[in-house]
């Protein structure tokens, strides 16, 4: 960056400077903090289009709320950097994602200005909702803004809070941030609606009107009454979100940063539960993230000038190998039902859902929704296949229990970005599942340790007559021919790697190319145990009794993961051997690059051999049932 080029933002360390600008110079600081966000992102890379979009909106709240005192709620939180930047943290933003560096949503640690941790979407008005509620029971008053995108509306939790809401009267604005997208085009009834209400002349003669008021800026009753009059007139009978309680104002322009600053000083006094609806673009002032809000949504480093270039990948990604997958399985079975909660994209389901549209579902933001109707797909006989990342799986437990597991459907679950996943941070971490998945009856657990094995994972979970679930890690695997061929896996089997003495590794999916290499370096056994569940136990048993020593590894938390899985078969056989735990820490590991936190969980080849040293060859090592936690 050239100095000094944002003579207005550099200024701005706290909101409270920015509050002491004159009006004036508003549009002015949004254009630096919008050139800011695009320069500073370009050389760190992370969510970029959203940010963009709400700009204006940012200025406007922290200009106009009394922040941190007021609660400024972002949904999602992929859209705060401009927030970020704006509340004292403009310096390190080109840190964000990296281990040591920014949190990539807002987190309440971090700022005081953050006034909630998010990451999964929707919680925005519940959580805001809460907080209005602690505020009217005679603690301090203050404030709520709930600021949500219309994506983040498509899901369940979100009507949730607004049935309560609208019940309670309770004092909070939602802003409902419309550009149409999620992250890719966004879907469903609740998007037509808003659509429709901003199309053609309703819309033109709404935002002419809507200005028009606002123009000669009447006392806030009076345009809470006339706004409503009017939004009641020319949108009525009333909007949906009349109909849940919450009136509705809108829809306005977000990128009319003088509109907004006064529509917010208005709303700012105004009680009660009400809805601004902005409507805004995604991507807003950059042209290629105009022009592609999809690719832009979150981005690795480029080139302002040139935009951003994808580069020739060698290696398939085992994102690339489940959409290779499901394209063939496809057109071999046509009771194959695809289903994703909005990420298409992030899922590898683009060209299943160019090649099957008939049979792929995009259902929102709506993890719990995806898996029941999945489940209702398989009692008429399909074949669901549900993508979904593994943090997201945890939305919609019940629904994997109840549904699914309990009516013992055919549902097979393409787990996503499980283990550590990095630089989007605790939040996003799929170091869970193998943990919350162990525990339920019927269910098929796989983890491949390579992208053939993957392919063929998948496969044998989709001929179940039960549920399956195939959890495997986000990015590129260690490049194994993929055979065309599918072949289904013995069910419950482990296959053996390696011959070797003293010491055995059972590894669950992704370590074991690492443990490979600890284990030829130690001239140990090695096992791919494939299936977390069933267990083979036979090879548990025989290795034990066979070697001094078991070294269980997996890219998930130790705490009733793979490794406990063997410790209780240990147990019930009544084996007494040394057993040494390898896999994530009992705590939210921080972001960082997913090598790195591997490394800092000592799951790399170094950190195993390590650990192996320490606790086995030193016979300081627990005797099993007992965690040795790395
Ligand atoms: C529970 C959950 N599921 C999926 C995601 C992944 N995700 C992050 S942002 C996003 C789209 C959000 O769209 P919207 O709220 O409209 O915000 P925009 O990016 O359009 O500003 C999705 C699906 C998530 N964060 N949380």
């Amino acid at each position: 960056m050239t100095a000094e080029p944002y003579p207005l933002l550099e200024r701005i360390d706290t909101p409270q400077a920015l509050r002491e600008l004159p009006e004036a110079e508003l549009p002015q600081l949004a254009t630096e903090l919008r050139d800011y966000l695009l320069h500073s992102v370009s050389r760190s890379g992370g969510h970029f289009a959203a940010g963009l979009g709400v700009v204006e909106l940012t200025v406007a709240l922290h200009y106009t709320y009394d922040t941190p005192h007021d609660r400024l709620v972002w949904d999602v939180g992929h859209q705060c950097y401009p927030h970020k930047i704006l509340t004292g943290r403009r310096e390190a933003l080109h840190s964000i994602r990296q281990q040591g560096g920014l949190a990539p949503f807002p987190k309440r640690n971090e700022s005081e200005y953050d006034a909630f941790g998010v990451g999964h979407s929707s919680t925005s008005i519940g959580a805001a909702l809460g907080m209005a509620l602690a505020s009217a029971s005679g603690q301090t008053p203050r404030k709520v803004v709930a600021i949500i995108g219309d994506g983040a509306m498509t899901a369940g939790m979100a009507y949730e809070a607004l049935n309560h809401l609208g019940d309670a009267r309770a004092d909070v604005l939602v802003i409902l941030n419309d550009n149409n997208m999620s992250i890719s085009p966004n879907v469903g009834a609740m998007s037509n609606y808003l659509t429709r209400m901003l199309s053609g002349k309703i819309y033109s003669s709404v935002r002419e009107g809507g200005k028009r008021l606002l123009k000669q800026m009447p006392p806030m009753w009076e345009l809470a009454r006339r706004t409503e009059e009017h939004v009641k007139g020319m949108i009525a009978p009333g909007t949906l979100f009349e109909e849940f309680g919450v009136n509705y104002f809108g829809p306005v322009d977000g990128h009319d940063l003088m509109d907004l600053v006064r529509i917010l000083r208005n709303l700012r006094e105004h009680k009660g539960p009400r809805l601004l609806h902005i409507v805004t673009r995604k991507g807003k002032g950059y042209a290629p993230a105009e022009a592609n809000p999809v690719k832009y949504h979150a981005v690795s480093r480029f080139d302002p000038d040139k935009g951003m270039v994808s580069g020739a990948a060698t290696r398939k990604t085992y994102t690339e190998v489940f959409g290779d997958w499901i394209c063939d399985m496809a057109s071999r079975d046509e009771r194959l039902m695809g289903i994703t909660p909005a990420m298409r994209e992030g899922s590898g389901l683009v060209a299943f859902s160019q090649r099957f549209p008939r049979r792929y579902f995009d259902v929102g933001i709506a993890e719990q929704h995806a898996v029941t109707l999945a489940a209702g797909m398989a009692c008429e006989g399909m074949k669901p296949v549900v993508a979904i990342y593994s943090t997201f799986l945890q939305r919609a437990y019940d629904q994997l229990i109840h549904d699914v597991a309990l009516q013992g459907l055919p549902v097979l679950f393409a787990i996503d970005r499980a283990g550590a996943v990095g630089p989007d941070g605790p939040t996003h971490a799929g170091a869970f599942d193998l943990s919350f998945l162990r525990c339920v009856p019927n269910l098929v657990i796989m983890a491949p340790s390579d992208e053939n094995e993957c392919r063929q994972m998948l496969y044998t979970g989709y001929l179940q007559e039960a549920p399956a679930c195939v959890r495997y890690p986000r990015g590129r695997g260690p490049g194994a021919a993929i055979e065309t061929e599918m072949q289904a896996l013995a069910l419950g089997k482990a296959r053996m790697l390696r011959q070797g003495h003293g010491i055995a590794f059972l590894a669950f999916g992704s370590p074991a190319q690492e443990a490979l290499k600890a284990a030829q370096s130690l001239g140990a056994s090695m096992f791919d145990m494939r299936f977390v569940k069933p267990l083979d136990e036979d090879i548990v048993r025989n290795a034990a009794r066979s070697h001094a020593a078991l070294v269980t590894l997996e890219d998930n938390v130790l705490r009733s993961g793979a490794g406990s899985a063997v410790n209780e078969c240990l147990a019930r056989a009544g084996l007494d051997t040394t057993v040494l735990n390898l896999g994530l820490p009992d705590r939210f590991q921080d972001h960082g690059s997913r090598e790195q936190l591997l490394a800092e969980a000592g799951l790399d080849a170094r950190g195993i051999m390590a650990q192996v040293e320490r606790l086995i060859l030193n016979g300081d090592c627990e005797r099993p049932g007992a965690q040795v936690v790395s």
